[in-house]
C-alpha cells in the first residue's frame, strides 16, 4: 500500500474521507438493547421531546412546564415541533439534529409531522436499528445499565440476548449518589445492608456488584457525580468507592468512569431538563489516580473551566482517560477548543467524543457534527506537522482516526496483561 506524503491541500480532504469511512465505538449512550424490553426510545416523537428540546421550549412559549409535562407524548412533541421548528428557526445544536435525522431519512423537515410518524411506525426495530448505526457510522453503542431501576433491572435477571451492537455499563448513582433512598431495595433482596453504611454494608454492596458484574459483563462501571464531589472525605461514597467499587473494578479489571460537575435539578420544575452545572475540584480525580494506581479512570467532567485541567492531569496519570464534550458541552465551539487543547497536549491519547445518546436516532447527528467540527481541527493540525517538517499520510491519518475513535477505549477497557505492545 502507498505510503505517499499528502500535499498541504491534500490533507483535510483525506481527514475527512478516513473520519467519513471509520466505524467509531460511541462509548457512552442511554441507548438500550432490545432484548430490555421498549425502555428503548427512538422514532420522532422522542427526538422532539428529548430534554434538551424541553428546556429550549420553555424558553420560547407561555406553558409552563407543569402544564406541560400534563400533555400526552404526541401534543408535547407538536407543541415543541410548531414552537421550535415553525415559529421559530432551529438553529440550536439540538433542533438542527432532529432536521438532520429527518433528512437523512428524507422526511419532510417543515410542515406537519405525519409524514415522519408515519414512517418511523412502519420501521422494524432491529432493521432499523442496523440501519441507524450506518447512517451514524458506529459499529457499537455503550450502554448505562442500572442495576436498581425498576424498569431495567428485572430484564437483566428474567436472561437478555447479546447484542454485539451493545455493550453494557454498570450504572451506580442510585448506589454512590442516592444510598439513603436505596439501601432497603438491596437488604431486600437479601444482602446485610444498613442505612449507615456499618455492620457488613461494604462488602455487601461488593457482592451485590460483583453478582451484577457476573449477570452483565459490564465494560466498565461508572457514575455522575456533582460539582462538589470531594476526594477523600468521610462519606458513605467515598467509602463504596474505597471498599467496594474500585476493589472489584481491580479484581476484574473494569475501568471506572467518573462523570463529574453535575448540579442535579437546579430547576425542579424541568425535571430531565432541570440539571445545571458546577466546575468540579480535580483534586479529587488527582487523588483517586495517586491512591488507586492499578484502576484505569474515564473521566468526563461537565465544566468548561475544567477541560484545560483535566489535559493536565491526564499527562500525570496514564491511568486516566479523558473522554468526550459531555451534555452542555457537545457544541461545535466548545467541542472545538477542547479537542484543539487535548491534541496539543495528549496527542492522540484521549477519547473525543461519545453521543450520550438517549433517543436512537440521535447517533446519527451527534456523530455527524463530530466528523464535520473535527475535520478541520485535525487537519489544521496534520498541515502544521507537514509545516514543521514530517510528511503526514493517509494511512497516518487512519491509524490516527482509529486509535482516537475505536484503539483508546478498546485498551483501555481490556485487562492490562492484554493490551497489545505496538497499539
Ligand atoms: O449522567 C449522565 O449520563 C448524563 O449524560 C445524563 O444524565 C444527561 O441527562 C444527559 O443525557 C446528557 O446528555
Ligand atoms: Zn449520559
Amino acid at each position: 500500500m502507498s505510503h505517499s506524503v499528502l500535499s498541504f491541500d491534500q490533507i483535510r480532504t483525506a481527514v475527512a474521507e478516513e473520519l467519513q469511512a471509520a466505524q467509531f465505538i460511541d462509548i457512552h449512550t442511554h441507548l438500550y438493547k432490545a432484548s430490555l424490553g421498549p425502555i428503548g426510545l427512538w422514532g420522532i416523537d422522542e427526538l422532539i421531546t428529548y430534554h434538551y428540546l424541553e428546556a429550549e421550549l420553555f424558553r420560547f412559549s407561555d406553558i409552563t412546564p407543569g402544564q406541560y409535562f400534563q400533555l400526552s407524548k404526541l401534543a408535547k412533541a407538536d407543541l415543541i415541533w410548531k414552537t421550535l421548528f415553525i415559529e421559530n428557526t432551529p438553529i440550536s445544536e439540538a433542533t438542527r439534529g432532529v432536521i438532520a435525522v429527518l433528512n437523512a431519512f428524507g422526511l419532510p423537515t417543515s410542515g406537519d409531522l405525519t409524514e415522519a410518524r408515519a414512517f418511523f411506525a412502519s420501521r422494524n426495530l432491529a432493521d432499523h436499528t442496523r440501519e441507524v448505526f450506518r447512517l451514524a457510522g458506529i459499529s457499537e453503542a455503550v450502554m448505562t445499565n442500572d442495576p436498581l431501576d425498576p424498569d431495567e433491572a428485572p430484564a437483566w435477571e428474567r436472561g437478555t440476548e447479546t447484542d454485539p451492537l451493545f455493550r453494557p455499563v454498570l450504572r451506580l448513582d442510585r448506589i454512590l449518589n442516592k444510598w439513603d433512598q436505596h439501601w432497603h431495595i438491596l437488604r431486600a433482596k437479601g444482602y446485610d445492608v444498613h442505612a449507615d453504611g456499618s455492620g457488613r454494608t461494604m462488602a455487601e454492596v461488593r457482592r451485590f456488584l460483583e453478582s451484577w458484574t457476573d449477570l452483565i459483563s459490564p465494560v466498565y462501571m461508572a457514575v455522575s457525580l456533582p460539582d462538589t464531589f470531594v476526594y477523600p472525605e468521610p462519606s458513605l461514597r467515598v467509602r463504596f468507592l474505597r471498599e467496594s467499587v474500585l476493589p472489584i473494578c481491580l479484581a476484574r479489571s473494569i475501568p471506572m468512569s467518573l462523570m463529574i460537575g453535575v448540579r442535579y435539578l437546579v430547576n425542579p420544575e424541568l425535571k430531565l431538563a432541570g440539571d445545571g452545572v458546577g466546575k468540579a475540584d480535580l483534586r479529587a480525580v488527582e487523588r483517586m489516580c495517586l491512591d488507586f494506581p492499578e484502576n484505569r479512570f474515564f473521566i468526563s467532567l461537565l465544566s468548561r473551566e475544567n477541560q484545560h485541567e483535566l489535559c493536565v492531569y491526564a499527562r500525570k496519570f496514564a491511568n486516566l482517560m479523558p473522554f468526550g464534550c459531555w451534555w452542555f458541552l457537545n457544541n461545535p465551539s466548545v467541542v472545538e477548543e477542547m479537542t484543539r487543547e487535548r491534541l496539543e497536549m495528549l496527542g492522540t491519547s484521549f477519547i473525543p467524543q461519545h453521543s450520550d445518546a438517549r433517543v436512537l436516532e440521535q447517533v446519527i447527528y451527534k456523530w455527524k457534527n463530530t466528523r464535520r467540527t473535527l475535520t478541520p481541527i485535525l487537519a489544521s493540525t496534520y498541515q502544521n506537522l507537514r509545516e514543521d517538517g514530517r510528511g503526514v499520510t493517509r494511512e497516518d491519518i487512519r491509524r490516527d482516526i482509529n486509535r482516537l475513535f475505536r484503539a483508546n477505549f478498546e485498551n483501555f477497557i481490556l485487562p492490562k496483561a492484554h493490551v497489545c505492545p505496538h497499539e
